[in-house]
């Protein structure tokens, strides 16, 4: 069998006021957990470095220079790729990335134990708004301190732990569109990792969108895009309290039956483990999710209609 153990790292809440290197201490104490637990891949949240940046505004964008990473590894960042050499494990870093040409993207990197990038993805649906918005009390600034990214939605082969592996990466708002799935599913993927940062609250909800419905929607889209595609998810949160604002938490691992297989139950730094079939994607793909006998892309134009 195909069998690899997966870990998603929970972050706790980092404080506005926090350094990377307090993120990347803590991140290197889930490394050695997962190590002891047996993970092979460790997946790590969206902008794991710092706080939620993206709730502060700033008029002048070179005055948030300070939450992005001009380089992978980096002093503060290189522990992590250590640790990962020490333990012999692969894993996904969600940060927010400033290119030599001064593009800004949020990013997701895939690297393996020797510290080499296997996969990059930049996000693609960035939520929220571009300007300050004083009708809300939380600002959501993704439309101003990113562009849109622009690789799409690449899947590799990657060797990861003595196998060769299809994965993937989203981030965060990607999961609650089909699309997302569905570009990695027809490249056959059959691991996608994807970090979040969800509020508790919904600033938009207009009286329509009840609390507790803020985790069912993370884990439905999760559990039905691991259904529909035949693939495993490692969704990893930050979570707890930012500076008096709420994540939710409630990381996952779901199979590909969409069953959720390990679930984050803290608000704090937590690793949850799940041993992974790949076999168990040959099901979907081979009868009801067999794309080249049953899918009807003539009748789908509108999909990639502007
Ligand atoms: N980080 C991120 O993409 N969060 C969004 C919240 C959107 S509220 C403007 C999410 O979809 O979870």
């Amino acid at each position: 069998t195909r069998s690899l153990v997966l870990a998603a790292a929970q972050l706790g809440p980092i404080q506005k006021a926090e350094g990377r290197d307090v993120a990347v201490g803590r991140m290197v104490r889930l490394m050695e957990k997962a190590h002891q637990r047996g993970a092979e891949v460790v997946v790590f949240p969206e902008l794991a470095l710092t706080t939620f940046f993206p709730r502060w505004y700033e008029e002048d964008i070179s005055q948030a220079d300070h939450w992005y990473e001009t380089a992978l590894p980096s002093n503060e960042t290189a522990p992590l790729f250590e640790a990962a050499r020490k333990y012999g494990i692969a894993f996904h870093l969600g940060y927010a990335e400033k290119t030599p040409d001064g593009h800004r993207f949020n990013t997701a990197v895939f690297v393996n134990p020797k510290g080499e990038v296997m996969l990059k993805y930049r996000k693609v649906h960035l939520p929220g708004h571009k300007d300050y918005d004083p009708i809300r009390k939380v600002q959501h600034l993704e439309k101003r301190y990113f562009e849109v990214g622009d690789l799409g939605f690449p899947v590799v082969r990657a060797p990861v732990a003595g196998h060769e592996v299809n994965v993937g990466m989203m981030i965060c708002n990607d999961r609650r569109w089909p699309e997302s799935w569905r570009v990695m599913g027809l490249q056959q993927v059959e691991l996608v990792m994807l970090g979040y940062n969800t509020p508790s609250l919904n600033m938009d909800n207009r009286g329509f969108e009840a609390h507790h419905l803020r985790v069912f929607h993370s884990h439905l889209t999760i559990q039905a895009g691991c259904y529909q595609n035949a693939c495993f998810a490692v969704a990893t949160a930050k979570a707890g309290t930012e500076d008096g604002h709420e994540l939710f938490g409630h990381s996952i691992i779901v199979n590909p039956q969409g069953e959720i297989m390990a679930q984050a139950t803290s608000w704090g730094d937590e690793l949850i483990v799940a041993e992974a079939d790949l076999g168990m994607c040959e099901l979907g793909r081979t009868t009801i999710f067999n794309f080249a006998k049953h899918r009807r892309p003539e009748a789908y134009g509108r999909i990639t209609a502007q």
